[in-house]
């Protein structure tokens, strides 16, 4: 049985509809080019891997994840000498789907922190209103904490988004130092038992060492008030810039421990392809992904879903 009839069945009660629409653009891009690839060069040989490799790399897939997964479908090919071009593109998308590792989110008993991070304009207040959404359509108490004081909008945006949801917003007067707004919301979570508190911070200041000072200086007051750490730092990254997102993170990683990653923006885009570059150079799971602007558009990340969504025109 082919990958992608296994891929096909498997998907079927899922209802991959979300998935299927949020990566029209990626999808249209990739299976347009491999049709195309399919047509014109259907005889398996170096031409045909160079091509894959071009496919690969203009999805965003990256320079070291397309020569990584050109390698590997050689290697894979070489235990079937008369494999056809079909068959292949098979392997390929066996071998895009084996580059994620499967993430299944535990809450611990008790009050879940996340603080939320990364660059302006990446898309953190949104996706902590999506999370919001998310933990309170299951049941959890949400409560979410503006540390980004340095923007008025920031807060302001934040409430509106809180209040729409009927969630509560802790936050303090403009220019407040975020530590203390912090340290407020986190008491408001403990005396009201809350599960999920989900912190929005600032994603510029005046320069990148304020604003990593200012992250570590949170972590602490986390530390002191929850007793660890955050449980969750996650850092939103803007998947619509594709490979530069990927640099970024590296940075924020060697910066701060970052234990996942929310690409956003996903929907707009033909670069879905760094999902796979994220997933493997990084080694941080994707707990989720950002597929619109809606509350509901924020959608746990399910490789196969992604892998059917990006090929389904080629199952
Ligand atoms: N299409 C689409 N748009 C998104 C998605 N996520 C966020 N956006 C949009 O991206 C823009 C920026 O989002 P914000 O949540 O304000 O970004 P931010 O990281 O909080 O920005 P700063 O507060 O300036 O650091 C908004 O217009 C969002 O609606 C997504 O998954 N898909
Ligand atoms: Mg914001």
């Amino acid at each position: 049985m082919s990958f992608f009839s296994t891929l096909k069945d498997k998907l079927l009660p899922k209802n991959p509809d979300q998935y299927v629409s949020g990566f029209e653009k990626t999808q249209a891009s990739f299976v347009s080019k491999i049709k195309a690839l399919l047509i014109n060069s259907p005889i398996v040989d170096e031409r045909f891997y160079a091509q894959i490799n071009d496919v690969l790399l203009k999805s965003d897939v990256g320079v070291e994840t397309a020569s990584y997964l050109i390698i590997a479908l050689k290697k894979k090919a070489s235990a079937y000498p008369f494999c056809s071009a079909d068959e292949l593109i098979d392997m390929l998308a066996q071998l895009m789907r084996a580059s994620f590792n499967d993430y299944e989110l535990t809450l611990k008993d008790g009050t879940n922190v996340f603080l939320i991070v990364g660059v302006n304009g990446a898309g953190k207040t949104t996706s902590i209103a999506k999370l919001g959404y998310y933990f309170k359509t299951q049941g959890k108490s949400v409560v979410t904490i503006a540390a980004d004081t340095f923007r008025a909008a920031a807060v302001q945006q934040l409430q509106t988004w809180s209040d729409r949801l009927g969630i509560p917003c802790i936050y303090g007067k403009e220019n407040a130092d975020p530590s203390s707004v912090v340290v407020d919301g986190l008491r408001y979570a403990q005396e009201h038992n809350i599960d999920i508190v989900l912190i929005d911070t600032a994603g510029r200041l005046q320069n990148k060492v304020n604003l990593m000072e200012e992250l570590a200086k949170i972590n602490r007051v986390i530390t002191k008030v929850h007793g660890t750490p955050p449980d969750f730092t996650w850092m939103v990254l803007d998947g619509s810039t594709g490979q530069h997102a990927l640099k970024q993170a590296e940075s924020f990683k060697d910066l701060i421990n970052i234990n996942g990653i929310l690409c956003t923006k996903l929907d707009g885009t033909a670069k879905g392809g760094m999902l796979i570059a994220l997933s493997r150079i990084l080694n941080v799971p994707i707990p989720f992904i950002g597929l619109g602007e809606k509350p509901e558009d924020l959608v746990p990340f399910d490789p196969d879903a992604f892998i059917y969504s990006i090929t389904k025109e080629l199952i």
